[in-house]
């Protein structure tokens, strides 16, 4: 997917939260730095504008944008404009997945990221229905690749979330289910290990591997690491990493940023110092820290 014409274009499909560090206040700084490198454009398509993410601050202000995205699609329609990839986030409605799944039409020849954001800790976020969900899991199957977190991954496969350390044979076999609905990359997030590791897990059924890149583990949880860790894993991908690599990219980044934010003890509603770290995402040379699962 390397270009010498012109950058490849990215249309990133996530909400716009005004305080919280999360979804397209993190993925455009993070693939804008990693585009920096060898050429990659990040064009936002904001579902919605609200004035922190749903977790902790109250009831946000909040503006749906479908009529918004309804009409940039029609506009981008006219202008007939390549796009290399289309990744899809935090969606507010069945309407907006229809919107996506006309993306996809739109642009078939793209890489789909489909991050099946939903939930968390055994646990939907707010304002999310059994319709959406449904829908969700149905767009997940179009993917090329998904990044769920364990939650995510149980309700993608209409089983119960389960949070207790996976086997390998587990994590391997949850890769594997994932991947038959359709994505031939799938990257699980957050997952414990029986091995007593804290891990994020791949399967690339194209190159038929099962990797795991292995972090530390701190007691903390900001909100927008899933996002900021998708949004690396998907620049990686579009400028020709394998998923292997991609995800250990995404992972020690992510770990970095975490960790900072941790020392700080910022207060973790306010998600990750990523202002601090992004200069990392500069380096040329990639960490190979990830080991077959
Ligand atoms: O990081 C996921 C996310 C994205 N967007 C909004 C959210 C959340 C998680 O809480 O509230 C608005």
């Amino acid at each position: 997917m390397n270009r010498t014409d012109r950058p490849a274009r990215c249309a990133a499909v996530h909400d716009l939260s005004g305080l919280g560090r999360c979804s397209l206040s993190v993925i455009l700084p993070a693939m804008s730095v990693i585009g920096r490198l060898r050429g990659g454009q990040v064009c936002p398509l904001p579902t919605a504008v609200l004035s922190t993410h749903t977790g902790g601050f109250g009831a946000p202000a909040r503006r749906d944008l479908t009529d918004y995205l309804t009409e940039a699609l029609a506009h981008y329609r006219t202008l007939g404009l390549p796009m290399e990839c289309v990744y899809t986030g935090y969606l507010g409605s069945v309407a907006q997945v229809a919107l996506c799944q006309g993306l996809f039409a739109e642009w078939p020849a793209a890489m789909k990221a489909v991050d099946p954001v939903m939930g968390d800790h055994g646990k939907l976020y707010h304002g999310f229905t059994p319709e959406l969900v449904q829908g969700i899991r149905e767009l997940a199957t179009h993917a090329d690749v998904i990044t769920p977190n364990l939650t995510e991954a149980a309700l993608l496969l209409g089983e119960e979330p389960n949070t207790a350390p996976l086997s390998l044979g587990q994590a391997r076999s949850l890769l594997a289910r994932l991947s038959a609905l359709g994505p031939g990359v799938v990257v699980i997030t957050g997952a414990a290990l029986t091995t007593g590791e804290y891990a994020n897990l791949c399967y690339d059924r194209e190159r038929g591997g099962y990797w795991k890149s292995v972090s530390e583990y701190l007691p903390v949880r900001y909100p927008g690491t899933g996002d900021l860790f998708a949004a690396v894993l998907t620049a990686g991908l579009m400028q020709g990493d394998s998923p292997a690599m991609a995800m250990d990219r995404a992972t020690r980044y992510v770990e970095i940023t975490v960790k900072t934010t941790f020392g700080y003890g910022a207060d973790s509603r306010e998600g990750v110092m990523l202002e601090r770290t992004l200069g990392w995402l500069t380096q040329k040379e990639l960490p190979r820290g990830y080991r077959t699962l």
